[in-house]
């Protein structure tokens, strides 16, 4: 038996980073941003042994609130995001291990009893992690109002450490851009995070062989294995899907 260390010294040592004889290229500097979350991101990916539960939600629902939400909140807008962060705190109130923490030992889970939802959200300086915190207790024209706001604070002015801190999971959204599925890195100390990409119109068979449409939201959950179990993972996801198209969420 190999111990870790032993392992890692067998790798083969990085290229050096020097590519001049191959044609001409330029040195542009990181932002400090971009060096922090890099530092961040490298150390969750190489410690956390991720699994990504990729699955579909009928987000048929959301599409039919969306008009009238609008209607009733002038100014603001009921993206699948904001609808997402609410059901992502009612959903880990069935699923505690999910808001939780790996203890420093190893030994021990730290079950958190707020619910507080990270939002990445994509800067000129690089990728940065507003937490929303309270979200079980916020209405959805609270979360959307601050979003907004935390995301243009984010943009403008960038943010503290204590706008960065406290979340119980995260949620990456690239869904006004396209994809269909992406492997979110976890933001540690959380132990999952939700990836949404681009809604569709799918195709699923209906009454009398006729074809039914469906608006379908692709969801890439990336969990800590440790903690998270696959059959767990495929269940929260599920109920998310069912927590979106329930009313009680919408009052
Ligand atoms: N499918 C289709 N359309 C979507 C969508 C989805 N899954 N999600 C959002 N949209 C639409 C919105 O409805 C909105 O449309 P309208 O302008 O017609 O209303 C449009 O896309 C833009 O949405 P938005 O970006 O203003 O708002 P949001 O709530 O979707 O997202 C925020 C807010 C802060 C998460 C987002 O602006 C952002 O920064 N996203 C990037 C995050 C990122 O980079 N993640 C990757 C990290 S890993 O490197």
């Amino acid at each position: 038996m190999s111990t870790v260390a032993e392992t890692l010294a067998r790798l083969a040592p990085l290229p050096p980073s020097e590519f001049s004889e191959f044609g001409d290229v330029e040195v542009v500097p990181l932002t400090r941003y971009q060096q922090l979350s890099g530092a961040f991101l490298g150390r969750n990916w190489v410690t956390i042994p991720h699994v990504t539960h990729h699955d579909d939600i009928d987000i048929d629902g959301i599409g039919a609130r969306r008009v009238a939400w609008e209607q009733a909140h002038p100014g603001a807008k009921l993206t699948p995001v904001v609808v997402l962060i609410k059901a992502l705190a009612e959903a880990l109130r069935g699923y505690p291990h999910f808001n939780a923490s790996l203890g420093d030992d190893g030994k021990t889970l730290i079950l958190k009893r707020y619910f507080n939802i990270g939002v990445a959200v994509d800067t000129p300086k690089g990728l940065l992690v507003p937490v929303i915190r309270g979200c079980d207790a916020k209405s959805l024209g609270e979360i959307a109002t601050e979003l907004a706001a935390l995301s243009d604070k984010a943009r403008t002015k960038g943010l503290s450490m204590s706008d960065m801190s406290g979340s119980s999971i995260a949620l990456s959204s690239l869904g006004h851009i396209g994809g269909t599925a992406f492997t979110p890195i976890i933001n540690a100390p959380d132990v999952a995070i939700l990836g949404v990409s681009r809604n569709r119109s799918t195709p699923f068979p209906g009454d009398g062989g006729a074809i039914a449409w469906q608006t379908m939201l692709p969801l890439s959950l990336s969990y800590d294995h440790r903690v998270i179990n696959g059959a767990d993972a495929a269940r929260f996801v599920r109920l998310l899907g069912e927590l979106v198209n329930d009313d009680t969420l919408y009052q």
